[in-house]
């Protein structure tokens, strides 16, 4: 039997929504805070993806202005392919609201905003036999809309809430013989989380629910994948029907941390009595017909593109002037923008975390600047290996608090900053739920989800600074949507970034802490 491994699209890349154009399938993922917006991705299969640009790229997209809170901006889009032309509709919620743009090709351009006056988020676009456009949002509502002309034709009017679970949302509607069924999720992003179903022979209801509902959730249960919720279905050219989901994987002891964020899951769909029967959603699964794996990413960013990979992300904006790749060619050189990484309004360059375990490395000529290499979450929760003046230390800024934690000096030139992502050690669950002798859990050290180990290489010799506890840059202590972030930055003057290497290495042996 041939399988494929979940998840699918590691790392922080939520709310995933998925259509096919032939042969071909395109999946985006919410964004927030960050700039460029809305990863889009490609697969000839649902399980090889490649990300081929983001969809929100230009500044008059998508304005993230300072004040826009972590885990605001872009929530939750909709990606439908619908008479030859590509649909995206999402809520910038910290900004204009529902918004729609077109392509012709998924890679781009894609149009300008088109704004829908709609409450809720989460909006979904189905269209019936006679061209007409359905608008479904949280709640549930469903409003008939014409989406190049941004107008409200008609409602909103509510449709179905769920089972009396919280913050129905995540709703799309799919037209399948003489049926709409009605896909949403209930029970809150969190451990609650749940995919229901309900179905009317208009969009506009009554809805029946299904027999069985929810018909996906992994709540209070020991499976390994949590928070299973947020889902969209397509159909794949052999008849056979598919579910792309949001899912966690929280490690450590009680109540386990989840570093990654919200990550990207699929699943087979079975029909039965004419309703779709989903999950559980396991870490292997058999694979799709089709198969079309795909080379694995490269280590290195040398920064010889002229243009910047599109995993690279900033928070809120990555103003003109900010950076270049032609200015030195060969490097990235960071300017920047503000004084400190703890407030929005700083020059950050980085890329979400998608392993476990994984080493990432970047070499800087910092001169005279203050530049490094920073894990983050938000601005209150980041580990960072800085160099200024002839000194590299770690500072950890967790909460309110920030502290120097190590520092050393560096001779002057070029520096390679490190760090190294395992997954701690913890004492089997048996022995976790007894031990109270200052070993194992309820000692200080075992009960993080994963160690970050922070070096400086300089002159050919590696030294590690410190060893942080991973469990203050996870979900769990920051709270929010998003997940960790690993990339460059510069607080002071301008500084040159000759490579960055991300390199996944799930399986690594667990880091015992002394
Ligand atoms: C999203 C909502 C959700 O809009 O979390 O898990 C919100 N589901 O549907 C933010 O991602």
């Amino acid at each position: 039997m041939r399988t494929y491994d979940n998840p699918v699209i590691s790392g922080f890349h939520p709310d995933p929504s998925v259509c096919r154009a032939g042969d071909d399938y395109y999946l985006v993922c919410s964004s927030f805070e960050y700039f460029p917006g809305v990863p889009i991705f490609h697969s000839r299969d649902l399980v090889h993806w490649r990300q081929i640009g983001n969809v929100l790229d230009r500044p008059a997209q998508l304005h993230l202005p300072a004040d826009v809170p972590a885990s605001g901006g872009i929530y939750a889009p909709t990606i439908r392919h619908h008479d030859g032309r590509f649909y995206l509709i999402t809520t910038n919620v910290s900004g204009p609201g529902t918004f729609v743009v077109t392509a012709e090709k998924p890679e781009g351009p894609w149009s300008d905003p088109v704004r829908l006056d709609l409450p809720g988020i989460d909006p979904d676009l189905a269209w019936d036999d006679d061209g007409s456009c359905w608008c479904t949002t949280s709640g549930t509502q469903v409003t008939r809309v014409d989406p190049l002309a941004g107008e409200v034709l008609d409602g909103p009017y509510p449709v179905w809430s769920g089972t009396g679970g919280k913050y129905p949302e995540a709703p799309h509607l799919f037209h399948i013989g003489d049926w709409w069924y009605l896909l949403m999720s209930e029970g809150g992003t969190e451990r609650g989380h749940a995919v229901s179903i309900a179905r009317a022979r208009s969009p506009r209801g009554p809805f029946t629910p299904g027999p069985v509902n929810p018909i996906l959730t992994h709540r209070g249960t020991d499976l390994p994948i949590q928070s299973t919720g947020h889902a969209d279905m397509v159909s794949a050219p052999d008849g056979t029907w598919w579910m792309v989901l949001l899912g966690t994987r929280p490690r450590g002891f009680t109540p386990e941390f989840h570093v990654l964020g919200r990550e990207t899951f699929l699943i087979p769909v079975g029909w039965e009595d004419g309703w779709p029967v989903a999950g559980p959603v396991e870490g292997r699964h058999e694979a799709p017909a089709a198969r079309h794996p795909l080379p694995p990413p490269p280590v290195r960013d040398d920064f010889d593109a002229p243009v910047p990979a599109p995993h690279w992300i900033s928070p809120r904006a990555r103003p003109h002037g900010s950076w270049s790749l032609t200015e030195r060619p060969g490097r990235l050189t960071l300017h920047a923008t503000g004084p400190t990484l703890d407030r929005p309004g700083h020059t950050f360059f980085g890329r979400r975390q998608q392993h476990h375990d994984c080493d990432a490395a970047v070499r800087v000529e910092p001169g005279t600047a203050r530049a490094g290499l920073s894990v983050r979450l938000d601005e209150a929760h980041h580990y960072d290996l800085e160099v200024h003046d002839g000194q590299a230390c770690v500072i950890a800024r967790i909460g309110p608090l920030r502290q120097r934690v190590a520092a050393r000096p560096v001779p002057p030139g070029p520096l390679t900053l490190a760090v190294g992502i395992r997954t701690t050690g913890i004492l089997p669950p048996t022995v976790t739920r007894s031990g109270h002798d200052g070993e194992g859990p309820y000692g200080a050290d075992a009960h993080g989800p994963d160690t970050l180990s922070f070096a400086v290489e300089a002159a050919g010799e590696r030294t590690v600074l410190a060893e942080l506890d991973g469990r203050y840059l996870s979900t769990e202590v920051a709270t929010g949507f998003t997940g960790r972030v690993i990339g460059m930055y510069v607080t002071e003057g301008s500084a040159a970034f000759d490579w960055f290497d991300y390199e996944g290495r799930d399986g690594a042996p667990a880091v015992r802490r002394p």
